[in-house]
């Protein structure tokens, strides 16, 4: 029998920058008193992460939400979008909010991302966007859904909530599409405890957007858009400014855990790991594994509940799939036939505890829990 963890493994912990160093600037933005709107951390940290992630616009906000909302926004999208059904309820809120209908295109079996070869069937006279997910920071297959979007005169915006990092055949992958989102709350792997970006390629927006977080004002006289308030403040920027220090670092601690996890759970029958990105990098964000119950013996809410007795938290992202959610239940693309793909994912995959502070020792064990309950063909647990 193997023991449970005396502390909660959670699925991750935030990466938290040394205090001294973040004091050190709370003081900064206390003696200037000016603590938003534009301030002069979040002015550094706008600059430092276009460098980082090697874009020539980038624009901050309050969070990944606000940020996909106000993108979407600022492209004066109509009509449907075609996007995918297994992510964070967030994307298709930053669509509802929109005013915009999402159609749902079934994923791709290895990345989980938005299949490709299925988007055209989809298009209608009403498309005005595709709107893919990095899921798990796994880049979409850009170059297709580029080709397709051209062909039909359609925006490109990828939510890259997961994905701060990603590379595809060396390009970073805020180089894809119009218009990508990256989120910075605490559970990501570059965080300011609640914050986002937008990385765009066409520079007449970064105005358009500074209006759309700012009420629209253009000065004391003139309002002239209806935006909303999705300013990043100074003390969030702050806090990126000294996480950006730890990143590269982290990165490394991460690749070690993913190693051990590959090599205690590579043959494990019924186990996928969803971790081989080919000609692509990962961001680091999560390790995921997908349950084949008739090999495993066991499905994944049952691996899930006896990680749980042990104190591990795995997570079940991203379940339900938002195409289950009941407002969209009506639509067409939305109808389980239609997306057989994502009605097997959701069913299947759990996001495993992941952060650099995870004790070597702890994923080995983890991995013994999850060995110790595969059940082999003859019924016997091994
Ligand atoms: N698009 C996608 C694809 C996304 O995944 C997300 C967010 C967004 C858009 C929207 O971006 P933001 O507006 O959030 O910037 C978390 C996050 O709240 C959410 O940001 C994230 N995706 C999602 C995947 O995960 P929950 O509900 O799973 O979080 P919670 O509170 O259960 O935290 C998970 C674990 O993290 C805890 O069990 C322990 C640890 N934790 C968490 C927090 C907040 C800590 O140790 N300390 C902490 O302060 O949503």
């Amino acid at each position: 029998m193997l023991e449970s963890f005396d502390e909660p493994i959670p699925i991750t912990r935030p990466l938290l920058p040394n205090l001294q160093n973040v004091n050190k600037r709370m003081s900064e933005i206390w003696d200037s008193k000016w603590v938003t709107n534009n301030g002069q951390q979040q002015r550094d940290l706008q600059e430092k992460l276009k460098d980082y992630l090697a874009v020539e616009h980038l624009s901050l906000f309050t969070n990944g939400t606000m940020a996909l909302l106000l993108g979407l926004k600022s492209l004066n999208l109509t009509g449907e979008v075609i996007t995918t059904p297994f992510t964070f309820p967030a994307t298709l809120q930053a669509l509802d909010w929109n005013g915009l209908t999402p159609v749902f295109c079934d994923i791709e079996p290895n990345t989980l991302t938005i299949d490709s070869s299925k988007i055209e069937a989809l298009i209608t006279e009403k498309t005005s966007a595709i709107l893919g997910v990095h899921v798990f920071g796994n880049p979409c297959d850009v170059l297709k859904i580029q080709e397709i979007a051209d062909r039909h005169g359609l925006k490109v915006i990828y939510d890259g909530a997961h994905a701060f990092g990603s590379e595809i055949k060396g390009n970073p992958v805020g180089h894809y599409g119009d218009m990508t989102m990256f989120s910075f709350h605490a559970t990501k792997l570059f965080n300011t405890v609640e914050g986002g970006a937008l990385v765009f390629k066409d520079r007449r927006l970064a105005a358009k957007l500074n209006l759309l977080k700012n009420f629209g004002i253009a000065d004391q006289e003139e309002v002239v858009l209806s935006g909303l308030n999705a300013k990043m403040n100074e003390i969030q920027a702050a806090i990126g400014l000294e996480t950006l220090k730890l990143i590269d670092e982290e990165r490394e601690k991460r690749h070690t855990v993913k190693k051990v996890y590959e090599r205690q759970l590579a043959n494990v029958p019924g186990i996928r790991l969803l971790t081989h990105l080919e000609n692509k990098k990962s961001s680091y964000q999560y390790f995921v594994i997908e349950i084949d119950e008739r090999t495993f013996g066991r499905t994944r809410d049952w691996l899930q509940e006896k990680l749980q007795q042990h104190n591990v938290f795995a997570r079940k992202y991203f379940y339900p799939l938002c195409s289950d959610f009941t407002w969209y239940k009506h639509l067409v693309s939305a109808q389980p036939r239609n997306l057989p793909q994502a009605q097997k994912t959701v069913k299947e995959v759990l996001a495993m505890p992941y952060y650099g502070e995870l004790e070597l020792a702890s994923v080995v064990r983890i991995c013994n829990i999850i060995k110790s309950h595969h059940v082999t063909t003859s019924g016997i647990a091994l």
